[in-house]
């Protein structure tokens, strides 16, 4: 299993005080931390490496090149991708989602069409498709979910029945309820509706082993920056033969094949989808990270996320007043949760003044939060670096928390 001890030791961030305390990070699935590891990579690219790419050809360019290129082998073989040619990097999950919407949904869509998405999605993989919905006239319909939050498979099915579906995005891991959906079996389903299938994994990939073969998936969208890469570096994989049919939806340097005054061709997969000066040193920092990852282990590093949760609800379903939302189990290592009546800004600002990294707010799900009957919860979240004594810190700023605000009914 892992060292959290020594793990902890490789994140620097953690060694300070916040608030006179020694700070407790429970907001990874917001962003991540940076191992020492991954902040060296990148600063010796930009001390020794760093040129652009894909233009020049000096020794520096061809160093930069390389680095860039050798991360798009490295998340291919990541995510277990057949070829390096289906990554395209992108700032993160949501431009990845914007690029499958806009590039391949808007213009193969129309009236009489149908897209399939969940109460339970972050509004990156929602808004894009009300988007395309709005601009082809086809319908999007959205299936309910399960009292403890998983989704109602009853009513996906009914709705890939209806023969018209063109288009599934479903969030392989809730960011809110931390459900986990079955998207093996939602793909084939989707498939043999004649539907093709986007994966949002922005909480998935970083914290469970995912192959998009074994998943048969044909879109899926993730963001370094919630895996201990940097922010601003991100990927889409598509399958070949849908990436090589799609136009470019931003267009301008190194995307091109041929410009004429008049007219332009379009460069091979993925670059085509790669307009302008990308973010090199985020894909270092993406590579540093995901041999850090690799070296943990994808299956330990599951593993440790459930046994923390199954800790995290067994500690937190103890404090009085406290309502937890998704399921038991399985679920991912994040658990959302309200304390009595107190407004999620309140807890989490009295938890700060303990040291202690909580988000707080809808958490960019707002249709789930109208579900749920509350307009904001309190969400703490788990990666390699946390561990027990995270989650008894948590409980017992609750407790401080609870005696700020005695007045307020639990
Ligand atoms: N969720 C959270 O605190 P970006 O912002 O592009 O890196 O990721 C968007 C995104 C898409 N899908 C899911 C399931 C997500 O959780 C997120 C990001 C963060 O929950 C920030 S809102």
């Amino acid at each position: 299993m892992l060292d959290i001890k020594k793990i902890k030791q490789d994140f620097p961030v953690l060694k300070q005080e916040i608030n006179g305390h020694s700070l407790c990070y429970l907001d990874s699935g917001a962003s991540s931390q940076l191992p020492q590891q991954v902040l060296d990579a990148m600063v010796h690219y930009y001390s020794y490496s760093h040129a652009n790419v894909h233009r020049g050809v000096h020794t520096l360019a061809e160093r930069a090149t390389s680095a860039y290129e050798e991360t798009r082998d490295k998340v291919a073989q990541f995510i277990g991708a057949a070829e390096a040619e289906t990554i395209v990097f992108t700032r993160g999950s949501t431009e990845a989602l914007n690029l499958v919407a806009y590039s391949y949904a808007a213009s193969r869509l129309s009236a009489g069409d149908g897209i399939i998405t969940t109460r339970l999605e972050h509004h990156s993989n929602l808004v894009p498709w009300q988007q395309v919905a709005a601009s082809t006239g086809c319908s999007l319909n959205m299936v309910d979910l399960t009292e403890d939050g998983n989704l109602q498979l009853d009513q996906y099915q009914a709705f890939l029945d209806q023969g018209n579906i063109k288009i599934c995005a479903f969030a392989h891991a809730s960011n809110v309820v931390g459900s986990i959906a079955p998207a093996k079996e939602m793909i084939a389903r989707a498939h043999a509706a004649g539907a093709v299938v986007v994966l949002d994994a922005a909480q998935s990939v970083p914290h469970m082993p995912v192959n998009v073969q074994d998943l048969d998936v044909d879109f899926l969208a993730v963001s370094g920056h919630k895996m201990l890469a940097p922010t601003g570096i991100g990927f889409l994989y598509g399958k070949r033969e849908l990436l090589e049919d799609m136009e470019p939806y931003q267009t301008g340097g190194s995307m091109i094949g041929f410009v004429e005054p008049e007219s332009s061709t379009w460069a091979a997969v993925p670059t085509r989808f790669e307009a302008g000066t990308p973010n090199i040193v985020g894909a270092v920092g993406l590579s540093a990270a995901i041999d850090y990852l690799e070296r943990l282990g994808m299956d330990n590093i599951m593993e440790h996320e459930r046994q923390l949760a199954d800790y995290a609800w067994q500690r937190l379903s103890e404090v009085d007043g406290t309502q937890l939302y998704g399921p038991r189990s399985p679920r991912a290592g994040l658990i959302s949760f309200n304390v009595g009546h107190l407004h999620p800004h309140d807890v989490s600002t009295v938890l700060d003044s303990e040291g202690i990294a909580i988000r707080a707010g809808h958490h960019c799900a707002q249709p789930l939060h109208k579900w749920l009957n509350v307009a904001a919860t309190n969400r703490a979240s788990f990666y390699v670096y946390n561990d027990e004594e995270d989650i008894d810190r948590l409980v017992a700023g609750l407790a401080k928390v609870k005696e700020m605000f005695e007045d307020v009914t639990f």
